[in-house]
């Protein structure tokens, strides 16, 4: 018997699968991507950004094959195969990126000390406060579930947007903190579609931050269709997915 969500489109349309048809070619990185998963996004971007030469390989992480659970033991997207070596965790994928491929301009880290550390603190708090609100309202059931979640979410989005330069996180530069919220900010129209999600209700800031990013060129190059995405999401909206986010959500966890 097959598993609910493993039965999702299987390769990326739209914008995204002229960018896959662009990186067939062998190259010493194999990118391992799911191209509905928003952590996935976040490599991609990364690799478009700054222009390096990768090998695009379709991979449905529901499914957990063997072939793929000897990459990545947690059977996630997003893993790299590096000379042969896998690795695995987006945000590591992309610091990876920054460290294996350092002539490969822009970087998208600061090489100052203390900028470093104070993006990784904002892209944690993406990760810890951003992302976990976000699931929560697309799975919350009932109105007053969805009230709490949402309110959550734009708490969490005003803080961060509190600390945004413009047009990017740190000012003029893309920089990685960009990276970490970007594929959650190019789904928010699910939100406001389905769960009563207004950017402008963050704040103004926010709102204009949203509309930059979700026209970033890498970031629309990595979009695929949303009638291909709106089957995923259903499950989610009516609380029956089976994912490892799901199933820590509704426990209660931390994502994985
Ligand atoms: N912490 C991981 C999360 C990756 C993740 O949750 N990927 C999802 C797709 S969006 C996945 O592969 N799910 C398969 C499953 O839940 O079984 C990362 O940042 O890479």
């Amino acid at each position: 018997m097959g598993v609910p969500d493993a039965d999702i489109h299987p390769t990326a349309t739209g914008q995204a699968a002229d960018t896959v048809a662009q990186h067939q070619s062998p190259q010493e990185l194999v990118f391992w991507s799911g191209w509905f998963c928003p952590f996935n996004q976040r490599a991609w971007i990364t690799l478009e950004e700054r222009g390096i030469p990768y090998q695009y390989k379709e991979v449905n992480p529901y499914k957990k094959e063997k072939h793929f659970l000897d990459i990545n033991p947690k059977g996630l997207v997003p893993a790299f195969e590096y000379k042969g070596k896998a690795l695995y965790e987006s945000l590591i994928l992309c610091e990876f990126l920054e460290d294996a491929y350092p002539d490969h301009k822009p970087s998208l880290l600061s090489s100052d000390p203390f900028t470093r550390a104070h993006a990784r603190i904002w892209i944690d708090f993406v990760t810890k406060s951003i992302i976990p609100a976000w699931q929560r309202l697309l799975m919350a059931q009932g109105v007053e579930k969805q009230d709490a979640a949402r309110e959550e979410l734009y708490t969490a989005q005003r803080k961060f947007a509190e600390q945004v330069k413009g047009p990017y996180f740190s000012g003029e530069e893309f920089t990685l903190v960009d990276v970490a919220v970007a594929p959650w900010i190019t789904r928010e129209y699910i939100l406001a579609e389905h769960r009563g999600y207004k950017s402008a209700d963050v704040s103004n800031e926010w709102k204009k931050y949203a509309e930059t990013l979700a026209t970033r060129p890498s970031v629309l190059k990595t979009n695929s269709d949303k009638d291909k995405l709106q089957p995923i999401y259903d499950r989610y909206l009516r609380d029956e997915a089976q994912s490892e986010a799901a199933k820590a959500i509704r426990a209660g966890r931390g994502l994985p």
